[in-house]
């Protein structure tokens, strides 16, 4: 099932024809109504006209979240606030948010591509749609919303939090399908254990969900524990939102949006194109935004592009699962570690729940590491001996990842539940 056949499967030279005539029309448009961008076209001597290949793409600057904050709130925009409809702003901690904005045009080709990516997670018109999702200025809740009803679903905007209501909903509504964090789906699926419903008292069918790293274990469990089949969503507010890339059913890596996004791969370090295939710093140009197109827009988010052709006929370039940002790679005692290699650890174990905490200290100038893991309900923590075999059992397949955790067993339902992004790390080390 496919949303736009003719779009979403089409052939790559016509692809790439429509790519290089959007992308030197958005650059047209930035270096007429941008003064960052005219400023950095200037600066190197470059003319978008001079751009005349896909390939040319690399001789442009790139735009960074920094270049976003420094230009708070309104400064990158390209069209008169008049033109805007809708302001959504980034979920950064730090700092000033960043702030996007829309135009009509802008929200009915949002719209249309988070109705692609639905489709292609299995929803349709006759699902109902349960969107767990912060409605507010994150992107998530609105972007889901507008495709759900594009597609003519029925959509029931439940927004992110108040667990036990959520759960009323899912059952009374008969909610077919759930969008959510993966975090949040398992916070729901230990909450229905808790209540006594199981998987079958509910009517969900298919589950997407995004905005955070998870990882294959974790989609088991998911889809385990709801009844689901789960498919990963990636989006950025400072490209669009929900929407740019998500999976098909083959749940193989994530189609991108190409017609309307232009993906490529740098090394984090240099900057210079990845070899094909290969994992680094994914960079996104908008095609067709209008208020607000970015150009070669470092995201921080590591992956790679897979180009083999994908059983479900869509011709678009697939994206593998996030790992995490490039700045949320953990560097313990010199050797990177990603959150979700510890989570995909933990969870095939058998040993320890979804949820977990890494603590990182400074003890006598070196990296302490400390995994806190909930221990199962089944398991009775009092049994010393039982939890040392699975601290030292959990300790052991850590090693894995070449770091020495510590790993800490405390109660069932201690450890927080996130409503919204997951917050893995807690990163207590001072120079
Ligand atoms: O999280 C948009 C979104 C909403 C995507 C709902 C999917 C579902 P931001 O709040 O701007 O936008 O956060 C963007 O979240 O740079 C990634 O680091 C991370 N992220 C988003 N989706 C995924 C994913 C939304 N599927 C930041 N896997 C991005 C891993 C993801 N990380």
């Amino acid at each position: 099932m496919y949303w736009q056949a003719d779009c979403e499967c089409m052939n790559r030279s016509d692809l790439e024809m429509v790519q290089l005539e959007r992308l030197q029309s958005t650059l047209t448009r930035v270096a007429r109504n941008v003064p960052l961008y005219s400023r950095r076209f200037a600066e190197l001597g470059l003319d978008p006209d001079q751009i005349r290949s896909l390939d040319d793409v690399r001789r442009l600057p790139f735009t960074t979240k920094a270049d976003v904050r420094d230009n708070y709130p309104y400064g990158l925009f390209a069209v008169p606030l008049r033109e805007v409809v809708r302001l959504q702003a980034s979920s950064g901690t730090t700092g000033k948010p960043t702030v996007v904005g829309y135009t009509k045009g802008d929200v009915r080709r949002w719209s249309e591509l988070v109705a692609r990516v639905l489709t292609a997670g299995g929803v349709t018109k006759d699902d109902v749609v349960q969107i767990a999702l912060n409605y507010g200025l994150f992107t998530g809740g609105f972007g889901f919303h507008y495709g759900a009803e594009r597609i003519g679903a029925s959509v029931i905007p439940s927004s992110s939090g108040n667990t036990r209501r959520q759960i009323m909903i899912m059952q009374d509504y008969r909610a077919t399908a759930l969008i959510c964090t993966p975090s949040y789906a398992l916070h729901l699926a230990d909450a229905l254990a808790e209540m006594g419903v199981g998987r079958n008292d509910l009517t969900l069918r298919v589950g997407l969900f995004g905005a955070e790293p998870w990882s294959e274990p974790m989609r088991r469990e998911i889809e385990e524990r709801l009844g689901v089949q789960a498919t990963d969503n990636y989006g950025i507010s400072e490209v669009m939102g929900p929407g740019i890339a998500g999976e098909c059913l083959e749940r193989q890596g994530l189609h991108i949006n190409e017609d309307h996004f232009l993906a490529e791969i740098v090394d984090p370090e240099s900057g210079e194109p990845a070899a094909p295939g290969e994992t680094g710093e994914l960079v996104l140009t908008t095609l067709t935004k209008e208020a607000f197109p970015v150009v070669r827009y470092r995201t921080g988010d590591l992956t790679r592009l897979i180009d083999e052709p994908c059983p479900c006929g869509r011709t678009f370039r697939r994206m593998a699962r996030i790992p995490g940002r490039a700045d949320d790679m953990l560097i313990i005692r010199g050797v990177n570690v990603f959150p979700s290699q510890v989570e995909a650890i933990l969870l095939e174990s058998g040993l320890a729940g979804p949820h977990y905490q890494i603590v990182l200290d400074r003890e006598d100038r070196m990296d302490k590491a400390t995994v806190l893991v909930e221990a199962p309900e089944s398991f009775c923590t009092d049994r010393i001996s039982e939890s040392q075999g699975v601290i030292e059992s959990l300790r052991r397949k850590l090693e894995e990842l070449g770091v020495s955790f510590d790993v800490r067993l405390v109660e069932p339902r201690t450890l927080e539940r996130p409503e919204g992004k997951a917050k893995r790390v807690l990163d207590r080390r001072t120079l």
